[in-house]
């Protein structure tokens, strides 16, 4: 993809793809014959959409992130290299069923259940015709099957566990997936939830982003060292994944995914990746300085993007056909910015300062009328 001086991270402005990566990536599809068989059922079509969701992602971060600089926000959550985390767990669900509960980082997987641009653009905004009226800038629209999370890190675990014993209990094949970031695995609600899922053997995905960090807190420190076993301690079935290698994402979640449907108990898949950059905009310097700076220029070499741009090349997939991909894609985020922009003009309706509560009937309806 082209490259961004000034939004990318030092270490993807003059990106190379380094063959010896690429090749363990083959390997590592390769080697596993249920993650091949996986991976060999895609068509071309499906190998774009999964580029064209991680440049999506990235474009998104990007459009946020200059906002930041021209005044717009005043800070802004991005997964950048943490992208094929989030573009290869959705892929591997079945969209129209499955209901999903994105964390901040995993923001890309509102639009890829279908929620407009504009949308998570307002939602930044705060505008009242934001999907929850400008109240929280994490949004969810149920409809789409995309449940708005809070900002308390671990409460969506018990609650889409809750989501896969409706299903479970409406007899509906539907799997709940959501993602735990490694300091989110020590808060009390997140265990309780495992559990939870774990004895009722409920249809549900946990997908492990494991950065490695929490806020300016490395792993080490902040009690996560190896959570490799983690799913052990619960009974809980766990796939391995390399969360920069979007097919092993998307193999390991699908495979996590079937086992879940078919009434399996939950399934976990432990993605390690890295965060280029910091908790948020406001404190990249910080994670400069806390963080070896070999490790960014090791995870550096593994973009997700530039990583899978090599496999689609020997796909037959080339740069003329990736170049049209983006070019859609960098024309669709400008215009869903733009378009977000014009709701500033909005006046809030003063009613909303007297906001006395959602009624449990109001907030389960969505779901509810869909059987779920
Ligand atoms: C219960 C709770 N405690 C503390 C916070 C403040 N906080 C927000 S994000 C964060 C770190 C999250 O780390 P991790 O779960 O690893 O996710 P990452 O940011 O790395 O994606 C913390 C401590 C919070 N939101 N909720
Ligand atoms: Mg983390």
């Amino acid at each position: 993809m082209r490259r961004h001086p000034a939004y990318d991270p030092p270490e993807y402005r003059n990106w190379t793809l380094d063959p010896d990566l690429l090749h363990a990536a083959r390997r590592r599809i390769e080697d596993d014959p249920e993650r091949r068989r996986v991976v060999e059922a895609l068509s071309r079509e499906d190998l774009e959409g999964l580029y064209r969701d991680l440049l999506r992602t990235r474009l998104f971060d990007i459009g946020l992130k200059r906002w930041v600089r021209q005044g717009v926000l005043s800070k802004a959550w991005l997964g950048t290299g943490e992208e094929a985390v989030t573009v290869g767990s959705v892929h591997a669900l079945d969209r129209s069923l499955d209901v999903v509960c994105p964390m901040i980082r995993n923001a890309g997987a509102c639009f890829m259940m279908g929620m407009p641009f504009a949308d998570l653009f307002r939602g930044y905004l705060g505008t009242p015709d934001s999907p929850n009226g400008g109240r929280d800038l994490h949004v969810g629209d149920l409809d789409r099957r995309v449940l708005q999370p809070i900002s308390h890190m671990g409460t969506n675990v018990p609650v889409m566990a809750g989501v896969g014993l409706a299903f479970r209990n409406r007899g509906v094949p539907g799997v709940a997936l959501t993602w735990i970031g490694d300091g989110a695995t020590k808060t009390g609600e997140c265990h309780e939830g495992l559990n939870f899922a774990a004895v009722q053997s409920l249809p549900v995905v946990y997908v492990l982003q494991d950065n490695r960090v929490a806020l300016g807190t490395p792993a080490e420190q902040h009690g996560a060292a190896d959570l490799g076993r983690w799913g052990e301690i619960y009974g809980i079935r766990t796939w391995h994944a390399d969360g920069n290698h979007v097919l092993d994402t998307f193999a390991a979640t699908r495979l996590a995914a079937d086992h879940a449907r078919s009434g399996q108990g939950p399934g976990l898949v432990v993605a390690r990746t890295f965060r280029m950059g910091g908790h948020a905009t406001h404190d990249e310097k910080e994670a400069r300085d806390t963080f070896d700076p070999e490790l960014f220029r090791s995870w550096g070499k593994r973009d997700p993007i530039g990583l899978f741009e090599g496999w689609l090349e020997e796909e037959g997939i080339d740069a003329t056909r990736r170049e049209e991909l983006e070019e859609a894609a960098a024309a669709e985020i400008e215009a869903a910015a733009a378009e977000a922009l014009l709701s500033r003009e909005i006046e809030p309706d003063p009613s909303l300062a007297f906001f006395e509560g959602f009624s449990a009937a109001g907030v389960l309806a969505p779901i509810a009328h869909r059987g779920v």
